[in-house]
This record gives structure tokens, sequence and C-alpha cells, in this order.
């Protein structure tokens, strides 16, 4: 049975940003296992199929239910073959490194950015609902978050640090792509698919970073579809 992966959509709703749901896409496509996504909108849980966890990504493989990007990863290591999504002990610490770095020197920055892109491009159904739950988190409108001084310069500095490793490397990862790869990469992909604005600089290394990330697994974050 073909493993299904409940994926959030935008009005469109082939539109599909969600940057932890791009977390399980990269890991099932690392492990080569073929899957079909299943579009969900925000607001309305019943078509989630676990109504207690109304977050997406979720997972359906058979009888199993795995909700969470990092409960994704983890049963993807450990029930499909294939190339690890981490090698190393080591190079899992270093994701670890990379999630906490990008929580707290891009998300803060990225998400009053996106917040009010994504209100834009979601579904009628689906707006009142973002704007409640996303305000409720900024602590003021969309708007006024959005309108925050010095997001793009933050963005930039974060961006410079990020380069470093890509200097030298051709991922994060090393020679290939892991989870530090697709756990960063979809940060920039919720942007890509969420707007065709350019709201940054982004320095060459990283800039180049994103080029090799989208032509991974025969273009397929490159191929997913954006909004117009
Ligand atoms: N810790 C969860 C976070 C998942 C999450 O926040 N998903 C968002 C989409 S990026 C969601 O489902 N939002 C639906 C909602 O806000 O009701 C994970 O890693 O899977």
């Amino acid at each position: 049975m073909t493993i299904k992966l409940y994926d959030l959509a935008l009005s469109d709703p082939d539109v599909r940003p969600s940057p932890f749901c791009w977390r399980a896409k990269f890991a099932l496509l690392h492990k080569g296992v073929p899957f079909e996504t299943v579009p969900v909108p925000f607001a309305d849980k019943e078509q989630y199929p676990n109504k207690d966890h109304g977050l997406v990504p979720i997972l359906i493989d058979g009888d199993e239910i795995i909700c969470d990007s990092e409960n994704i990863y983890a049963y993807a290591e450990q029930k499909f073959e294939g190339t690890p999504l981490v090698q190393s002990s080591g190079e899992r610490a270093a994701c670890d490194f990379y999630n906490a770095w990008a929580a707290s020197n891009l998300f803060p920055y990225f998400a009053p950015m996106m917040f009010v892109r994504v209100h834009a491009a979601a579904h009628e159904d689906d707006k009142a609902y973002f704007r409640k739950t996303r305000e409720q988190r900024l602590g003021k409108t969309l708007e006024e978050a959005a309108a925050t001084p010095g997001l793009s310069e933050r963005i930039e500095e974060a961006l410079q640090t990020l380069a470093a490793p890509m200097v030298r490397h051709k991922f994060l990862g090393g020679e290939s792509a892991n989870m530090a790869d697709y756990n960063m990469f979809s940060i920039f992909q919720w942007l890509r698919l969420t707007t065709q604005e350019e709201l940054f600089e982004t320095p060459q290394a990283v800039a180049a970073w994103q080029e090799r990330m989208l032509d991974l697994f025969d273009g397929y974050a490159r191929n997913a579809k954006r909004v117009s």
C-alpha cells in the first residue's frame, strides 16, 4: 500500500509550502520510498487522519499513523533501507545544532514576513483561522508583524553565518545532503513557494546550495508549484 503524507495546501491545492511537511517529503525522497501526498486545509481538522493532532505532516503507512516531522524522520530511518538521513552521531549533533540555530536566528524573522503572505495565499475558508492563530502567537496583527523594522537585515546577517559551511562543503551534510540540509532548506522552500518577492539578499554560497537542493531527486522541490 502506498504511503500517504498529509500535506498543508493553500488556496491552490497544488501549492504546498509547509516547511514541516517539506521535511517529511525530503525524508521519504532521501530513502527512495514512493509516496503520495494528500492536501488538507488549515482550519477543517475533520480532514486530518488524527483529529487529536491538528498539525501536519502526518504519515500513513498501512496501519501506522505517524505525526510530527521528527517522528517521521525517526520512522523513515528505522523502517526503510537506503542511505541514512544522518550517518553518524556527529552528523546528528550537527543537525541538532542547525535546527536550534535556525529556530533562534532565522524563524523569528522569517515568520512575521511569511505569515502575512501565507494568509494572502490561503483559501478563503482558512483565512480567519490562520489570522487568529498566528496573531495569538505573534501578539500583534499580521500586518504589524510584517512591518517590524529590520527583518530583512536580521535574515541577511544570519545568512552570512549560514554561508560559512557552504563555502567549503556542497551540503551541510558534507558531500551529500542529510537531515540538516532538508530541515534548513525547507524554510527557504516555504518562502519560495508562497511568494515570488525577493525579500532579502542571499549570499552567493547560500544561493548555490539552494540550487543544489532544488536539483535533488530529479528536481522535486524545483518542480513544486509556487504561488503565481
Ligand atoms: N512539530 C511539528 C510542527 C508541525 C506544524 O507546525 N505544522 C503546521 C504547518 S507548517 C500546521 O500543521 N499548521 C496547521 C495549523 O496551524 O492548524 C512537526 O515538526 O511536524
